[in-house]
């Protein structure tokens, strides 16, 4: 019989902090391919793979998080929930909150998250807010809802979502047989790179359990890369941005949450954070669709835009195994895709109903 997934937390059950009495809130979230892309491998004569998170349950890697975020605030006995979001969290946050019967609460920048990640928050029955602001409004208002009221904060900040986040790693080196040597990603409020450098640091050592030590599962650990959209990059800065602006908003971050493990994964690793520019994100969004076959939104293209930038540079070594983590599904943001390179519409092209009409359309000749 072929395995069905069980969710990261009884996948990965002797390396998060749960129990054996823990009650799981799960869908079913992991367990994401790792897709061989072609021709990145071809450009840059490495081996390089995508982590393709929007097939998790809510289209994005932050169901990692969120199924140990919900499970632990189930555990706490809350009955509210509420977090800040540029769009993914509060989808991922509303399905789980459903999930474990509690109410949830989301703030989200108004006018700056996309429609499918609004129509997810609202079906979910969340108590959607926009704010007058933007995400880092959001999450100031979160922090102190979780701290004076009561409500459960399922922010990043709440390091249950890091633990979560973390199975992005081990997932990776599972897979592959040992960590890669670079690990690629766009970063926001930092979270996930956080996470990632955490689950590959777990992974290459032993790791203490309440059943004993497990011995190391990777050889090494890989050189981590974040890359910021170029109007949204506080880590090349090297302060926050108060006016943070791209149009992968989903990255839309000025004073990201995560900075100091963030920098920590950069240093520690040997990597870098860098920034791209949105024509680039949109050219690496196109190049994925047309070119790997994998559709994500803009924001999740921000670390393949980093690679083919990278390798312009001349800067991306050949004979290596590259992971890049895609974030998000590209039905969470469509209307990118029906864009042309230079900025018009793309124009469906209209038939009649009529074979030969449509043969001719298609460049096609009789046999
Ligand atoms: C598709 O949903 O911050 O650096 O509120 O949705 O861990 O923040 C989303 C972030 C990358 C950045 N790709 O990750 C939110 C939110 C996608 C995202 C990021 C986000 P972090």
């Amino acid at each position: 019989m072929a395995h069905q997934w069980r969710g990261v937390i009884r996948e990965y059950a002797d390396r998060l902090p749960v129990t054996e009495a823990t009650k799981v809130i799960t869908l079913g979230e992991g367990g994401t391919p790792l897709v061989h892309a072609q021709k990145l491998s071809e450009l840059t004569g490495s081996e390089v793979y995508l982590k393709v998170e929007g097939m998790n349950p809510t289209g994005s890697f932050k169901d990692r998080g969120m199924t140990m975020a919900m499970t632990a605030a189930v555990e706490a006995g809350a009955k509210a929930v509420v977090c800040a979001s540029t769009g993914n969290t509060s989808a991922s946050a509303a399905a789980y909150a459903t999930a474990a019967g509690l109410k949830c609460a989301v703030l989200v920048p108004e006018g700056k998250i996309s429609m499918g990640k609004l129509s997810q928050a609202i079906a979910h029955g969340a108590t959607l807010l926009q704010v007058d602001g933007n995400f880092d409004n959001c999450l100031d208002i979160a922090r102190k809802l979780g701290e004076a009221y009561p409500v459960f904060l399922v922010n990043s900040v709440n390091p249950a979502r890091i633990q979560g986040q973390k199975t992005g790693a081990f997932e990776v080196v599972d897979s592959l047989g040992d960590a890669p040597d670079i690990h690629v990603l766009p970063v926001g409020n930092a979270g996930n790179i956080s996470a990632y450098w955490k689950g590959y640091k777990e992974y290459s050592a032993p790791f203490e359990t309440a059943n004993g030590t497990l011995p190391a599962v990777s050889t090494k650990t890989p050189i981590m890369w974040g890359f910021q959209a170029a109007g949204a990059a506080p880590f090349v800065a090297g302060h926050p941005i108060t006016e943070p602006d791209t149009i992968a908003t989903a990255i839309r971050i000025g004073n990201p949450a995560s900075w100091d493990t963030a920098v920590a994964a950069r240093d520690e690793s040997g990597g870098l954070i860098e920034a791209v520019t949105d024509d680039e994100i949109l050219a690496a969004h196109r190049w994925l669709s047309a070119k790997e076959g994998v559709f994500v939104e803009p924001g999740s293209a921000a670390g393949v835009a980093g690679l083919i930038k990278k390798h312009a540079a001349g800067e991306v070594p050949a004979g290596k195994t590259i992971v890049i983590t895609v974030t998000g599904h590209g039905l969470k943001d469509p209307q990118w895709a029906l864009r042309t390179e230079d900025g018009s519409d793309v124009q469906p092209v209209k038939v009649p109903n009529d074979v030969v009409t449509v043969a001719a359309e298609l460049g096609l000749e009789e046999n």
